[in-house]
């Protein structure tokens, strides 16, 4: 004859079943599938903006503290509240806010980690890749892919700034990383500065030149000059309801983003105007390069102004009105969703 367990004793024999299952290191799906497969993203990230007003002089205390040289990079890493102590913004991107101080030098090194640079405050730095330097200008878009070298110098006389976006934790997820430091401290130059952007970035590449599609670019700073005027160029007519006038960093040889984990972003919206929302699943985080206005993520609302960093967690609504004429950069992992498949955007 059927006897029905009763609620107290099923709890108590399922207790002891994963007690005992749990000794040979199992555990049981139907207590976890709902956080394993939701249906739809729930990061566990918070939306956050850096306002650089506020956090400049902690920066700068940062030269008094410690020497590039000591720190091979003097950063502050921008930490999402919601994931303290994981050195990340994103749980796909980490953030920082580096210094380098008139006369010094980060020293060379390389890393299987993709690192891009957007400069915010100050002249007369440069970073060098692969043998060639560029200047730091403000708003420039600089990248180090994975594997190349690369050095900081600043020859000025201010201290300067600039936002670094890495994969870090996309490569920390995948236990792939690996990282060397030059014996050359500071790297000779191979070639005149502005040699990359002559041959790669011009519309023309060398002759025998034959990407593979996931090559990361060969142009290796996108000056905001340029972008600027693109930017500008296109501000005719009626911007994007969602995204205002913006475009997207591109290999100019293949299409494809500038390196393979991250998608880098430019966009102008005039004074005035209000984009409605959209969210995707990229968690993205953004710069503001000129103007300002107010940000809405989700429930929370910001004023933003110039350098001023804010984070857009997976799947949350983003919501932008500018005050006056604004441009913002911006960065993300879409080009591993897209190759992956995973990428959706929803236009609100
Ligand atoms: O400039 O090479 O923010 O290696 C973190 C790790 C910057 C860099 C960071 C790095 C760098």
């Amino acid at each position: 004859m059927h006897t029905a367990t009763r609620p107290a004793d099923a709890a108590r024999l399922r207790a002891d079943y994963y007690e005992r299952i749990g000794e040979r290191h199992m555990t049981p799906l139907w207590e976890v599938l709902g956080a394993l497969v939701p249906p739809q993203p729930r990061p566990p990230v918070v939306p956050h903006l850096w306002r650089y007003a506020e956090v400049r002089d902690q920066v700068m205390e940062a030269g008094r503290l410690i020497s590039a040289e000591e720190a091979e990079r003097r950063v502050l890493i921008l930490e999402n509240p919601a994931l303290r102590g994981q050195s990340c913004i994103t749980q796909s991107l980490y953030a920082g806010l580096q210094l380098i101080m008139p006369g010094e030098v980060a020293p060379a090194h390389r890393h299987t980690q993709s690192a891009l640079r957007l400069v915010l405050d100050g002249e007369g730095a440069y970073t060098a890749v692969d043998g060639e330097r560029t200047t730091m200008r403000r708003g420039d878009f600089i990248i180090t892919p994975a594997w190349t070298w690369h050095d900081h110098g600043n020859l000025g006389e201010q201290p300067v700034v600039w936002l670094d976006g890495l994969d870090i934790p996309i490569v920390r997820f995948l236990d792939a990383g690996f990282a060397e430091r030059s014996e050359q401290h500071s790297q000779q130059p191979l070639r005149p500065e502005g040699d990359a952007l002559a041959r790669y970035g011009a519309n023309m590449v060398p002759l025998d030149y034959q990407p593979r599609p996931a090559d990361p670019t060969r142009v290796f700073v996108y000056p905001f000059e340029r972008t600027r005027a693109s930017l500008v160029g296109i501000s005719h007519g009626t911007p994007d309801a969602h995204h205002g006038f913006k475009l997207r960093y591109v290999n100019p040889a293949t299409g494809a983003s500038p390196m393979p984990t991250m998608g880098a972003f430019a966009q102008r919206l005039p004074a005035g105007f209000e984009t409605r929302p959209v969210r995707s699943t990229d968690g993205t985080v953004h710069v503001c390069l000129e103007g300002g206005g107010e940000v809405r993520i989700g429930e929370t609302d910001w004023r933003f102004q110039e350098n001023d960093v804010f984070v857009v967690p997976s799947w949350q609504a983003l919501q932008l009105r500018a005050d006056r004429d604004a441009v913002l950069f911006s960065f993300s992992d879409r080009p591993v969703q897209q190759a992956l498949g995973l990428w959706r955007e929803e236009r609100l």
